[in-house]
């Protein structure tokens, strides 16, 4: 959460950063992608602090709701050394077993922190994918095919990113049939 007041600083920011991200080299990787145009959607400021447990949603393993090819890319503004607040996730395959026996359910009270037990039953490796990232780095991922979580920020530390959502055009388009 920001503080009051603070949201046309971090409109500001926002816009300032989205030239910096989607550069010649990041919007022709998204072209090939998707093969076709793309569409950058509800850029969001987050800040996150080290009570992120009781005050962000998403420190939970959980896997977005569907929307057609959707990508996050989350630009890190200050490094994973600093804060240790970094987004962990978990690969297509173990993620659909995960899914099989239940372990990543939509409802936020039901969700876990916790998956390791999961993986020991299904006798999957349990170490997620992490990266030591910089500020600056964009970390990109599908968040309806992979699990995820993000881990709290170390005592005293905060995260700062911004999350573009990013989409294909056709994903907007109406279907008539
Ligand atoms: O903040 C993070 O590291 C992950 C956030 C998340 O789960 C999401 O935006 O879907
Ligand atoms: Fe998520």
């Amino acid at each position: 959460m920001l503080p009051p007041g603070a949201s046309e600083l971090a409109t500001k920011i926002i816009s300032e950063l989205e030239v910096f991200v989607f550069n010649r080299d990041i919007r022709d990787f998204f072209s090939a992608f998707y093969q076709e145009d793309f569409l950058v959607k509800w850029p969001l400021l987050d800040v996150v602090s080290d009570n992120a447990l009781e005050t962000y949603l998403s420190t939970t393993w959980h896997c977005d709701g569907p929307m057609k090819g959707l990508l996050k890319c989350f630009l890190y503004l200050n490094p994973v050394s600093e804060h240790g607040c970094n987004t962990l996730i978990i690969d297509e395959v173990r993620t659909r077993k995960l899914q099989s026996v239940n372990a990543l359910p939509l409802e936020l009270e039901r969700r876990h922190t916790d998956i390791s037990a999961f993986l020991q039953t299904l006798g999957l490796p349990e170490t997620p994918i992490e990266f030591d990232l910089c500020a600056g780095d964009l970390l990109i991922f599908a968040p309806h095919k992979l699990a995820h979580r993000c881990l709290p920020p170390r005592a005293g530390k905060m995260r700062y990113t911004v999350c573009f959502s990013v989409f294909p055009e056709s994903a907007f388009k109406c279907q008539i049939s």
